[in-house]
């Protein structure tokens, strides 16, 4: 298997990636290489820019965007790539998450992102979502991705409750 990124996860900022850390460690439990960047759509405009349009080229495949406040990030990755952008509103701010979701999940008509929840669970599903397309294609990362969902589902009738 080629340990080249399929998956790029971009977060606007350092403070974001504990929120982010899920993604990336059920893309590693996947073995679906991945790669991360702190990069920001309004800080660092130009470098995301170029993140973003040599992204496909460099054989990535799903975008993982991860942002808070007025979350623009995902929006803005979506605007320069027809590869798909899976948006994390992260909790940034006294909105608690709100703001982020409404910035990531209410783009206008003819450019989408895929929203997922607020935080963690966010990230976590962006990478089964990300590992879900790529196992379109991929009949090995499909059985794998089966395990997983057949392990949760293992975990939840082996929850006992006190008597
Ligand atoms: C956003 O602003 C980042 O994605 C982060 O969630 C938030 C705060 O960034 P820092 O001030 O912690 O760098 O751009």
């Amino acid at each position: 298997m080629s340990d080249k990124p399929l998956v790029g996860i971009v977060m606007g900022s350092k403070s974001d990636y504990e929120v982010l850390l899920p993604a990336i460690e059920i893309l590693r439990e996947l073995e679906i290489p991945c790669e991360a960047r702190v990069l920001s759509a309004h800080r660092t405009p130009a470098e995301l820019s170029e993140y973003v349009e040599t992204a496909r080229a460099r054989g990535l495949r799903v975008l993982i965007a991860g942002a808070g406040g007025a979350a623009h990030l995902a929006g803005v990755m979506a605007a320069k790539t027809l590869l798909p952008v899976l948006g994390v509103p992260v909790v940034a701010t006294p909105l608690n998450g709100l703001d982020s979701l409404l910035s990531i999940v209410q783009m206008p008509k003819g450019v989408p992102v895929g929203t997922l929840a607020i935080g963690k669970p966010g990230a976590a599903n962006a990478a089964l979502l990300a590992a879900e397309i790529l196992a379109l294609t991929d009949a090995a990362l499909y059985e794998r991705l089966a395990k997983w969902r057949a392990a949760r589902a293992q975990e939840v009738l082996e929850q006992m409750l006190p008597d």
